[in-house]
């Protein structure tokens, strides 16, 4: 304190006064941007014992967390060191009133060139948990991500009151939500996504196999015998398989991937252009998996136990897992950033890119398995994580922690509660958010197969990546094209503040996680069969009550469409406010869907242009 000048303090003493301190997180003064730099390498390493070429963030990787107050300012320099063209997009960040720093190449900015930089500002408007990742290419699968945490604005009202009335157990969690930890979930494969790009383009599939589950950038690789597998495999995967035999990765073998394309695609796969280890050869790793110490100091008494706030970030490739902390009933209590009256859990299902925020209490000192099974059908994927439990005074329970879920994410006795985030999370307070009752406009898409099980369509085509620009053209953001309505665009006139989007998903089609840049949605609805109706108004008069929901419905930025059969269509409608200008995409994030162009634009307002700050606006590669 010596050393700080007078204004100094003050400012020091506003900002103490404004946000309650938070472990790890310095003091910004006030009104100044928090800043974070970013250098973005392509190293070696071996996240699950397998050492192969991959991003890293600041030497790390994950990336560094990058930590705000609600309502800061936010600055992040990034420097690309990597041999590739990049991007860094903000996960479910709305990005009010700063569309330029969306993160998405060719539509929001020019790549981030080799030996370039690139800054972005925006504002930490909301609170919750997020997470940074590339939008170029599919550099996600390199491990180009990190977790954002927002602390809440103090006097944010909080959904803790619901599971405990004691004031000191209601202490201890807040103090365990400013200590929040995140929990990265990640799909790893061994092959660097742009050798799987190249062999998908020839091999015209889809490549559904990875190498192993990573918890914070650690894992292993798990390899079954035939003998292990038996017992793992679902009806579903039965029906891929037909009379094939899963590989030693587990999965449903090229083959059986290329039957499949047979039946759907015109185009023909190519199995003799997938090299043999990326659907085989299998090698268990022994490799420690990520370690989470959590200690009960001598002076924490606030509770005989211990709380704890876990950020579970959907950081996936492809599949959609099951979560579960043996032995603990843990409780949702936001979804995708958004507070939700809280929903008791011994398993939680994750799909890729969204978020949950969890609450444990753990009392018996002891090392907790986290563990998480892929559920979808082509693989038989797991992994884990250990909650090393320790409190002053107290021995730790040497015995292992009894699971409540298989490694196909199936419960093992049937009082194990499943949270599937597919129904009711009531917004927390009720009456935090709601969406319009009317709408200004309708926009119906069909997306699914394209020509080929590695070609994905959205209104009817694949979109062509720009993800290494726009050929010469300047980013979207930058030259809207007013009225624009065609395969790959949604124009919403300014005029428009609330728009529904329906789609439609074709027959035989996975489950798709639908995320939308800028302004999160709200679910309406999804249903199997098809949405013969023009309007939700006029849907919500023939269908069942309840089918839509006006009241509560969940407020997201990814959510997934129901898996359709092989000769029924299904849908889901989402209502969103299209009050902040922009260009946004509208995505699968699933990432061989997205490279196979699962995506659609939608200008938001744009038709007066967009007042683009001249730092962006005239944007050159900056030497570092
Ligand atoms: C597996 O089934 C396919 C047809 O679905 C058939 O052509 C092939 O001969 C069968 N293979 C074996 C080993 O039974
Ligand atoms: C299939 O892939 C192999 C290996 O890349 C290539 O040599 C062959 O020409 C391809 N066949 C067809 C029909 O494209
Ligand atoms: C899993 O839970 C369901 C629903 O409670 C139950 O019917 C089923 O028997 C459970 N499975 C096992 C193996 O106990
Ligand atoms: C747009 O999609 C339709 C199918 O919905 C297709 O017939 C048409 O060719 C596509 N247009 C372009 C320009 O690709
Ligand atoms: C990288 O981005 C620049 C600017 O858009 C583009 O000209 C270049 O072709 C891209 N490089 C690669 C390897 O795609
Ligand atoms: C889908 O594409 C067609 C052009 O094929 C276009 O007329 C229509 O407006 C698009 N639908 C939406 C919702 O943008
Ligand atoms: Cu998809």
């Amino acid at each position: 304190m010596r050393f700080l000048s007078l204004s100094g303090f003050n400012a020091l003493k506003s900002a103490l006064l404004l946000a309650p301190l938070v472990a790890g997180l310095a003091v910004v003064p006030h009104g100044q941007p928090r800043r974070y730099d970013l250098a973005l390498t392509w190293e070696k390493r071996a996240p699950d014992g397998y050492e192969r070429d991959m991003f890293l963030v600041n030497g790390q990787f994950p990336g560094p967390l990058l930590e705000f107050h609600e309502g800061e300012k936010v600055e992040i320099f990034v420097e690309n060191k990597s041999p590739y063209n990049t991007s860094i997009h903000y996960h479910g960040i709305e990005m009010l009133g700063t569309p330029w720093s969306d993160g998405v190449p060719g539509l929001t900015q020019i790549p981030i060139q080799p030996g370039c930089a690139f800054t972005y500002r925006w504002t930490a408007s909301q609170h919750g948990t997020y997470f940074y990742h590339s939008h170029s290419e599919s550099q996600v699968n390199d491990g180009l991500y990190g977790p954002v945490v927002i602390h809440p604005a103090p006097g944010t009202e909080k959904p803790y009151g619901l599971i405990t009335e004691d004031a000191r157990e209601l202490k201890a969690i807040e103090k365990a939500e400013a200590e929040r930890i995140p929990l990265l979930i990640g799909d790893w494969r061994h092959m660097t996504s742009e050798a799987e790009l190249e062999v998908s383009r020839n091999s015209h599939i889809e490549h559904l196999c990875f190498d192993s589950i990573i918890v914070n950038g650690k894992g292993n690789v798990n390899c079954l015998t035939p003998e292990q597998q038996q017992p793992l495999i679902t009806p579903g995967q039965l029906g891929l398989l037909g009379n094939l035999s899963l590989t030693s990765k587990s999965c449903v073998p090229a083959e059986g991937l290329a039957a499949l394309s047979d039946m759907i695609a015109p185009v023909k796969a190519n199995i003799s252009a997938i090299p043999p280890d990326l659907f085989g050869e299998c090698a268990t790793t022994t490799t420690a998996g990520e370690v989470i110490a959590v200690t009960k100091k001598k002076c924490d008494t606030l509770s005989p136990g211990k709380w704890v706030v876990f950020d579970v970030i959907g950081a996936l490739s492809l599949h959609t897992v099951m979560i579960s902390l043996d032995e603990i009933r843990t409780y949702v209590v936001a979804i995708d950033g958004n507070y939700i009256s809280p929903i008791p859990a011994d398993a939680l299902l994750l799909v890729n890119g969204q978020r949950y925020t969890i609450l444990a209490h753990f009392v018996t000192p002891k090392k907790y398995t986290l563990r998480v099974s892929a559920v979808s059908d082509p693989q038989i994927l797991f992994g884990h994580a250990t909650i090393d439990y320790q409190a002053h005074g107290q021995p730790q329970d040497s015995s292992p922690s009894v699971p409540s879920i298989n490694e196909r994410g199936m419960n093992l006795t049937s009082d194990v509660v499943i949270f599937d985030g597919m129904h009711a999370a009531l917004p927390f307070p009720a009456d935090a958010h709601k969406p319009s009752a009317d709408v200004d406009a309708t926009y119906k898409v069909t997306m699914g197969f394209g020509r080929s099980i590695a070609e994905f369509v959205f209104n009817g085509t694949a979109r062509p990546s720009t993800d290494n620009g726009n050929g010469n053209a300047l980013p979207l953001l930058l030259s809207p094209q007013p009225g624009l309505q065609d395969n790959h665009t949604i124009t919403v006139p300014s005029e428009s503040s609330w728009v529904d989007y329906v789609i439609q998903v074709t027959p035989g089609n996975p489950p798709h996680p639908i995320h939308v840049h800028g302004r999160h949605f709200y679910v309406l609805g999804s249903g199997v069969g098809a949405f013969p109706w023009s309007t939700v108004a006029e849907a919500q008069a023939e269908l069942p009550a309840g089918a839509i929901n006006l009241n509560n419905p969940q407020l997201r930025d990814t959510f997934v469409t129901p898996a359709s059969s092989m000769t029924e269509l299904s849908w889901l409608v989402l209502r969103r406010a299209s009050d902040n200008e922009g260009v946004w995409m509208i995505h699968c994030h699933i990432q061989s869907h997205l490279q196979g162009g699962m995506s659609m634009v939608i200008q938001d307002g744009t038709d007066g242009g967009i007042d683009v700050p001249e730092e962006y606006r005239a944007y050159q590669c900056k030497a570092q």
